[in-house]
């Protein structure tokens, strides 16, 4: 391609780098908001065209994309595609456009991350996927992760200190990650200690760094580690924040865990809560 040539797209190219809808693209289009060219009877759109309508709309809605034209159950189908055929380089590119586009850490793992795993986890076991595929898409998703953790790092002022972990017994350290990964992206200074942690390592990680808050991820049914860990975390003062897939609320919070959350979203307005009221006593 000639290098002064404008890199076109078609309008669906241009939908998923935008993260939103084809026909919420397609509309912009007929209005006249978003220049077009017709080649052989479909739209295309130029990158440049594409980022300077994006800066347009931004500026007029704060630099806040309107979540609701997402399409989350497309892009989790499109994700999904990717990992099953191992292909991270196009898993990597939805995520960079998804992230150009405004999307959050938490939105990521709420709404795509979390839900691929868990198609993933069905059919796994159900035997239609093996071991190998679960685990290249797992460690894709680890690195697409990090990925949107560092584009959306946040300098300045922390709101407090949180250590992050899954207890002896819990190797889906996957969950544990996204949960540091949403309350470092919320502010807090975060220490995330990875899977299956002995209760004795989580308590001196949170005394030594002086945590205002635990959070522990739970994927499995077994509840000798996370039993062990909430004992123990609650006799030295920490107050846990206890969720993810292998546990409900009512028996988290039997268990010693000062709060239940079922989301990264969750996980980070009970911990900026904890916080406060810590601050407050
Ligand atoms: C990847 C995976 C693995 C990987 C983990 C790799 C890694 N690096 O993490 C490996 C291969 C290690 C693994 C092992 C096993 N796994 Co596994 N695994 C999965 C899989 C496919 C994805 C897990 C995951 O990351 N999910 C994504 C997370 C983010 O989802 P989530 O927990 O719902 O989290 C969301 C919310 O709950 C919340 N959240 C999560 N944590 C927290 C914490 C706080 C504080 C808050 C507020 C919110 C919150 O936010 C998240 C985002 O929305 C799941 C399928 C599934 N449904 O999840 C099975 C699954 C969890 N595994 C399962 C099983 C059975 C196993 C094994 C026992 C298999 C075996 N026979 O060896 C072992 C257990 C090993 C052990 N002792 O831990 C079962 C668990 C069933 C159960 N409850 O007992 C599942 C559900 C699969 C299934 N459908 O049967 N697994």
């Amino acid at each position: 391609m000639n290098a002064a040539e404008p890199t076109l797209m078609t309008l669906q190219e241009a939908a998923d780098a935008v993260g939103c809808h084809y026909q919420t693209l397609y509309r912009r289009v007929r209005s006249g908001e978003l220049p077009t060219m017709l080649c052989g009877g479909s739209y295309r759109i130029s990158r440049e065209d594409l980022d300077t309508w994006l800066r347009h709309r931004d500026a007029v809605a704060g630099a806040v994309p309107n979540r609701a034209e997402r399409d989350w159950p497309r892009q989790v189908d499109t994700l999904y595609a990717s990992l099953l055929a191992g292909d991270a380089n196009a898993a990597r590119q939805q995520i960079d456009r998804l992230i150009g586009g405004g999307a959050t850490v938490t939105e990521l793992c709420d709404s795509a991350f979390a839900p691929v795993l868990f198609r993933i986890g069905a059919l796994w076991r159900e035997g239609q996927l093996s071991i190998a595929d679960e685990h290249r898409a797992s460690r894709i998703i680890e690195s697409l992760l990090e990925r949107a953790s560092n584009a959306r790092s946040k300098t300045g002022p922390r709101l407090g200190t949180a250590v992050v972990a899954t207890a002896l017994g819990d190797r889906h350290a996957l969950a544990a990650q996204m949960v540091a990964a949403g309350l470092q992206a919320e502010g807090f200074n975060v220490h995330f200690l990875g899977a299956d942690l002995p209760e004795a390592e989580i308590v001196a990680m949170a005394q030594r760094e002086e945590a205002d808050v635990v959070a522990l991820s739970c994927c499995v049914a077994e509840r000798e580690g996370l039993i062990g860990a909430l004992d123990a975390l609650n006799a030295a003062g920490f107050p846990v924040i206890v969720g993810g897939n292998g546990i409900g609320s009512a028996e988290a919070l039997q268990l010693g865990a000062a709060r239940y959350g079922g989301s990264i979203a969750d996980a980070q307005t009970i911990a900026r809560e904890l916080v406060r009221s810590r601050v407050q006593l």
